[in-house]
C-alpha cells in the first residue's frame, strides 16, 4: 500500500442549478470526503491506496462503500455500523465566489471511530499516512483513533502528511481546534496548510514566518497552499515557491485542497524535488476545481501532463 488515510466520506447532494438551495427541487446525488478525495487522488495517479473509516447500514453507506471500491482503493478496514447513518453533506453553488457546505452529519457511524478500528499492520503496510483536521474534529474516539493511527505510524517510520481542513462548523470552539491541530502538527512529518489556516492556528504573521512556525512546532516539511496563486515549501534547509496555474472559470472550488494533496504524495512517493512535487500539485488543485464535484476532476497522469502542458503556471 502506498498510502492509508482515515475518516469520514458522505453522500454529497448538489442543487442541479445554482442559485439558493431552498429553491432547488433536483439533486445530484455524489459523494465526498476530504480522505477519500485524496485516496482517488493518489490512485488516479497510479498509487495504491487504503481507507479506514465506518459507514452506516444503510443503501448510502452501501453505495458509498461500491463507489470508493469501484474507484480502486482497498475497503477492507470499512466497518459497516448498524447502530447509526452515513453522513450527509449538501454544496450549494451560489455563484463561483459563495459555495456553502451543509453537514447533516452529527452522531454519524464514521462519528463512531475508535481506536480499536485502528490496525496496526495496517498502518505498517503503508509507505504513508494520511490524516486530516476534519477526523479528530468528528468526536473523541475519533481524535483518540486518529492519535492511535500516528502512534502505529511513528512506530513503524511510516511518513504522516497532515492537511489541518479547519472546519469550524465542527470544532465546538476555536480554542479546541487550535490546540488539537496543532497538538498533531507536531507529531507529523509535513503539514499542508492554506494561508488562512495557518493564521488560524499561529495568528496574524508574514508568510515565510508560517514556515518557521510551523517548522519550530515540529514538522520537518511545510507546504503552505495559497490557492491559485500557488504554494511556498520551507524545510530546515530550504525554501522556495511555485506559482499556480490560472484558471479561467471556476466551476466548484471544493476538494482542490485535496487533489493538491494527492499531488503533493505522489511527488514525493516519486521522489520529485520540492519544486516539481508542488507544480504537480497545483496543476492537480487547479484541475479539480474545473468541474462540478469533489472528485470529477481528479485527473490521471496523462490528463496532468496534457494539461501542465496546454496551460502556462
Ligand atoms: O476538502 C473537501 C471536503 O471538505 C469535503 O469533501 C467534505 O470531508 C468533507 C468535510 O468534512 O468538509
Amino acid at each position: 500500500m502506498d498510502v492509508v488515510t482515515i475518516g469520514e466520506a458522505m453522500a454529497l447532494f448538489t442543487p442541479d442549478t445554482t442559485g439558493k438551495m431552498r429553491y432547488a427541487s433536483q439533486f445530484s446525488r455524489k459523494f465526498a470526503g476530504a480522505e477519500t478525495n485524496v485516496a482517488i487522488g493518489v490512485t488516479r495517479l497510479g498509487l495504491q491506496a487504503g481507507w479506514i473509516s465506518r459507514v452506516g447500514d444503510d443503501e448510502l453507506g452501501k453505495a458509498l462503500i461500491s463507489f470508493v471500491r469501484g474507484e480502486g482503493i482497498d475497503t477492507s478496514q470499512v466497518k459497516i455500523d448498524s447502530q447509526t447513518q452515513t453522513g450527509l453533506y449538501f454544496k450549494e453553488l451560489r455563484s463561483e465566489q459563495d459555495v456553502r457546505v451543509y453537514y447533516y452529519r452529527a452522531g454519524s457511524a464514521a462519528s463512531k471511530l475508535s481506536p480499536t478500528d485502528i490496525n496496526e499492520d495496517y498502518i505498517a503496510s503503508a509507505k504513508y499516512l494520511h490524516l486530516t483536521g476534519i477526523t479528530p474534529a468528528l468526536s473523541e474516539s475519533c481524535y483518540q483513533a486518529v492519535k492511535q493511527a500516528i502512534e502505529y505510524a511513528k512506530k513503524h517510520n511510516i511518513t504522516i502528511i497532515f492537511d489541518p481542513n479547519i472546519r469550524e462548523k465542527l470544532w465546538g470552539s476555536k480554542e479546541k481546534a487550535r490546540q488539537v491541530l496543532l497538538e498533531i502538527a507536531a507529531e507529523v512529518d509535513i503539514v499542508l496548510p492554506g494561508v488562512s489556516e495557518a493564521a488560524y492556528l499561529f495568528g496574524q504573521h508574514e508568510l515565510e514566518q508560517y514556515g518557521s512556525l510551523f517548522l519550530e512546532n515540529g514538522a520537518e516539511v511545510v507546504i503552505l497552499k495559497q490557492g491559485s496563486k500557488g504554494a511556498s515549501f520551507f524545510t530546515k534547509e530550504e525554501q522556495g515557491f511555485v506559482p499556480g496555474y490560472p484558471i479561467e472559470r471556476v466551476v466548484d472550488p471544493i476538494g482542490a485542497g485535496d487533489g493538491f494533496a494527492a499531488g503533493v504524495i505522489s511527488g514525493l512517493l516519486e521522489k520529485l524535488p520540492l519544486e516539481k512535487t508542488l507544480a504537480r500539485a497545483n496543476a492537480i488543485g487547479a484541475m479539480v476545481t474545473m468541474v462540478n464535484g469533489d472528485v470529477e476532476g481528479l485527473p490521471d497522469i496523462e490528463e496532468m501532463e496534457r494539461f501542465v502542458q496546454d496551460t502556462k503556471a
